[in-house]
């Protein structure tokens, strides 16, 4: 990779902190873009090792400034439909994502995670199953930790688990992971990508420079991911998983042994009695993750070992606190419909649900009729309250109650949930709006809940 040349880094996010810090450590020159026009520049430059010659344009981009630039380094929450990636495509600039300037600027065996819903756990699995196997292992991506951040301390030894965002694949050129998976593609993001099409056809963008020598790890109980092996962009390898069918080939299960069916030959993995997270779509992330740690090269004892203990990932369907004889759950990663729709299934008992947030344009239906009279109570907050609402009265659901902070939703919910029922935040919404993200959302969830001890 040619680092003599300027890279315009736009966003300053983790992202594009990470992608200064890389680019500033291999002697390239650097400039940020963000469309925060109140930007506080200095918190920015705080943040860099060598603030020297750093600029930052906030609003728009001039033609002068972009003559003088080679490569745009963009951050997943700036669209590649912006009209700064327009303006920069005009003029033949390359576009790359900060997994492309990662992936170029650092080594080793990648396993790059996809899909709407379960990326993180899955990520997470395969992470500690990488751990377990080496110490030169990685877990970076969406899931919290730029792809950049680690770039430069790998090698050509380095396991690597990256968690990938549709909007991190937009712009991709020769990102290559030696095992990619799409775990499934429900709704969600359309504000962005428009259509399930466009959705789902920019996730399978993970494997579009994978080669024969490569594995693709797709759910074959999803007809959207199952289809995707057909797509030509498809050369590498298919590996299936299935929570319901028997494969010729894949992961699947025999009676409730969990196996690897590898060229004909079957290898147990665990008996799914002995897996700790509950439910469906937890057994299909954890055999997308035994797929994705077999293919990596992971021998299977050592996956056997993780699953036995791997207990999951804050923020999902993650046990809060009894208080006053109700337990009170953070789902905040609930931020789709159908996310949310696992954190209600997951609930044995009667529930005052928390929901609402950032209007991505995506439908609440489904959600609604999951509530299988489990909800007794829906405490609506952020952009989309309204809308819910609408659509929980479409299907006969009245008990709802608009707050306008999750503070007061709390006080509410606390009010509202008898001794043995159960509170959740599950919002089927990003929190975009009203938090800077999901985590400080269930962070501040968690805060509330203690407060009340
Ligand atoms: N900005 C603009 N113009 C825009 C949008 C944003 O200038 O149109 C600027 C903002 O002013 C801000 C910066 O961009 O200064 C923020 O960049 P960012 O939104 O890309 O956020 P990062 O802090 O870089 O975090 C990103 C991911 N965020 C998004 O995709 C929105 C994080 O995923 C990820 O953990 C992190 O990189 C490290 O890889 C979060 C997320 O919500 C968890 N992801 C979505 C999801 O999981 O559904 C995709």
């Amino acid at each position: 990779m040619d680092f003599s040349k300027k890279f315009l880094i736009a966003g300053t996010g983790k992202s594009g902190i990470c992608s200064a810090k890389l680019l500033q450590k291999m002697g390239a020159q650097i400039m940020f873009y963000d469309g925060k026009t109140d930007l506080n520049v200095e918190d920015v430059l705080s943040k860099l090792d060598d603030r020297e010659n750093v600029g930052i344009v906030l609003g728009t981009v001039n033609d002068e400034i972009l003559s003088t630039i080679d490569v745009m380094i963009i951050s997943p929450g700036i669209s590649i439909e912006s009209e700064l990636a327009k303006q920069v495509s005009e003029k033949n600039i390359p576009i790359w994502s900060e997994i492309e300037l990662a992936y170029r600027a650092g080594a080793g065996k990648v396993a790059a995670i996809t899909g709407t819903n379960g990326k993180t756990t899955t990520t997470s699995l395969v992470g500690e199953i990488l751990k377990k196997h080496t110490s030169n292992s990685f877990v970076v991506g969406n899931i919290g930790l730029p792809y950049t951040d680690a770039a430069l301390d790998t090698n050509e030894e380095s396991f690597i688990a990256l968690e990938v965002s549709s909007f991190q694949l937009e712009a991709v050129e020769e990102f290559c992971p030696k095992v990619s998976a799409v775990l499934n593609v429900t709704p969600d993001h359309l504000d962005r990508h428009h259509t399930m099409e466009n959705y789902a056809s920019v996730k399978l963008d993970i494997c579009r420079n994978q080669t024969a020598n490569d594995y693709i790890v797709l759910n074959y109980d999803d007809p959207i991911t199952r289809e995707m092996a057909h797509d030509p962009r498809v050369k590498a390898k298919v590996v299936y998983f299935s929570g319901v069918d028997k494969l010729e080939d894949g992961v699947c299960l025999d009676g409730d042994e969990i196996v690897i069916v590898d060229k004909g030959q079957k290898i147990s993995v665990i008996d799914r009695s002995k897996l700790i997270l509950l439910g469906q779509h937890n057994l299909e992330n954890y055999m997308a993750g035994i797929a994705v740690a077999y293919y990596m090269g992971v021998p299977v004892a050592e996956i056997t070992d993780v699953l036995k203990t791997f207990k999951g990932v804050e923020h999902r369907i993650e046990f809060v606190e009894e208080v006053n004889g109700v337990t009170y759950y953070n789902d905040s990663k609930g931020t789709n419909p159908d996310a949310a729709i696992k954190g209600i299934q997951a609930m044995n008992r009667k529930t005052v649900l928390i929901g609402g947030g950032y209007d991505k344009g995506v439908p609440f239906d489904d959600w609604i009729k999951a509530f299988d009279g489990k909800v007794k109570k829906l405490v609506l907050i952020g952009q989309t309250a309204k809308l819910i609402a609408d659509t929980a009265e479409k299907y006969g659901f009245t008990d709802y109650v608009f707050a306008d902070s999750l503070e007061e939703a709390v006080k509410i919910c606390a009010d509202e949930a008898e001794p043995g029922e159960a509170v959740l935040l599950s919002p089927a919404c990003a929190s975009w709006g009203m938090f800077e993200n999901y985590e400080q959302r269930g962070d501040q969830f968690k805060e509330l809940v203690r407060k009340m001890m």
